[in-house]
């Protein structure tokens, strides 16, 4: 498994554009003072929690005081991949790579960590390592199709069904078995996504599927309900990724040594 020599937030420290879809901006964080052992008595950051998450099953209550965190909470995994992380004075999980500008949840369901899985289908076409990326809806920039794992959900489900849901329109499913048996992990930790903030942030366990025996050769890709657009892109692409997703496909370049 490979591991980031350093997380540092960037794309959940911008503050450039307000947060997505609202007119919230971050509080401006000097990089040196993102860690929450670099004392900062002055830090009052803005906060935000989308309305758009009242009354949803798949997010936590407002007040996150009788959730069990750290822990398998029901059916809900609280626990982080790397860490135990701390609260502030109000009972909210702290961000374990620290501050963000901004407080609250923003657009994220849970409180602390939320879980998600990512499968990098790959293949090597004319010498060159391609994998398959989809268009984002939220803020148009491509990425892995990964998703949040499901309360009760393995990753090994998610992974499958984020590819299926996301990229695959026409393959059937069962043609598949054999291939989704073969993933290798090549990451699980944090992620440095944009909607992260102070109290709430994204982790994920990305897995490699390489089609080495060309099924997906003739594969016409359709985007799902969440992507605008879908289809094989070579690695060294200039494109930008979203969240630490190019981190995560310099792993899959190191792992088959390939450009
Ligand atoms: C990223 O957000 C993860 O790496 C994963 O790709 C994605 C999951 O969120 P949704 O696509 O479900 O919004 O942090």
């Amino acid at each position: 498994m490979f591991r980031l020599a350093r997380m540092i937030h960037t794309k959940c420290r911008d503050i450039k554009i307000p947060y997505l879809r609202s007119n919230v901006f971050r509080t401006p964080v000097p990089e040196d003072k993102v860690p929450w052992t670099v004392d900062w008595p002055e830090y009052k950051p803005a906060e935000y929690t989308s309305e758009s998450l009242k009354g949803k099953p798949w997010a936590d209550p407002e007040d996150p005081r009788n959730l069990q965190f750290n822990e398998i909470d029901g059916n809900v995994n609280r626990k982080s991949h790397f860490c135990v992380y701390a609260f502030d004075n109000d009972g909210r999980p702290l961000n374990p790579i620290g501050r963000t500008g901004l407080r609250g949840r923003g657009t994220l369901g849970r409180w602390g960590p939320n879980h998600a899985a990512d499968p990098i289908v790959s293949r090597i076409k004319n010498g060159k390592l391609e994998f398959v990326a989809i268009k984002r809806h939220d803020n148009g920039e491509w990425a892995i199709p990964g998703g949040m794992v499901d309360p009760g959900e393995n990753v090994s489900q998610t992974l499958r069904r984020e590819f299926t849901e996301e990229a695959l329109g026409n393959v059937p499913a069962e043609n598949l078995e054999a291939f989704w048996e073969k993933g290798t992990e090549l990451f699980r930790g944090y992620v440095d996504d944009p909607r992260n903030t102070d109290n709430s942030w994204m982790e994920t366990v990305v897995f490699n599927f390489h089609d080495e025996e060309g099924l997906l050769d003739d594969c016409r890709f359709e985007a799902g309900d969440d992507a605008a657009g879908v289809g094989w892109i070579p690695i060294d692409d200039k494109v930008p990724l979203y969240a630490s997703h190019r981190d995560f496909i310099q792993f899959l370049k190191e792992k088959h040594g390939k450009c």
